[in-house]
């Protein structure tokens, strides 16, 4: 297994997606991506393999396609990701804080929802502002906040 954690091969990481998509969907869920966090010797919440999920869920479908986790594979460095207490927590809090105001569980945040955001910031809140940090935070174009969109405004890791 660790040989594979260090694999940068698009092959090895789509075969190793494929091994743990036990239902065949080429998508991983959240119970899938938690055994194969497991299996690599890491331990960690359902919470924090749930917050894991929306980061490498590019799309915000809700799952990850083979694509994002091989994306997610090959960009990051796994184990520094999943060895850093601190990283993980803010991983997790991060999900938490997205998903209070994410009130219809769209997965992304629309206007009223970041209006409600920033409101209880104390940021701004008149309308002009919330559009001009949505179109700002942008990078989709669909005119909401997901959560990668999310993190990079954060920036808290
Ligand atoms: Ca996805
Ligand atoms: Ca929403
Ligand atoms: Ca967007």
């Amino acid at each position: 297994m660790s040989s594979i954690l260090n694999s940068k091969s698009p092959v090895v990481i789509k075969s190793l997606a494929k091994k743990y998509d036990s239902d065949g969907s080429n998508t991983i869920n959240s119970f899938e991506l938690g055994n194969l966090i497991s299996d690599m010797g890491f331990t960690v919440s359902k919470t924090q393999v749930d917050a894991l999920l929306m980061l490498i869920d590019k799309d915000a479908s809700g799952s990850i396609n083979i694509d994002e986790f091989v994306q997610w594979w090959t960009q990051t460095k796994i184990t520094d990701v999943l060895n850093n207490q601190n990283t993980m927590h803010l991983i997790t809090e991060a999900s938490k804080l997205f998903k209070k105001y994410d009130v219809d569980g769209s997965r992304k945040l629309k206007q009223n929802e970041v209006t409600n955001l920033l409101r209880d910031l104390a940021q701004c809140d008149s309308t002009n502002s919330v559009k001009d940090m949505i179109a700002s935070l942008d990078r989709t174009g669909d005119q909401e906040i997901d959560f990668h969109e999310f993190c990079v405004w954060l920036r808290w890791f």
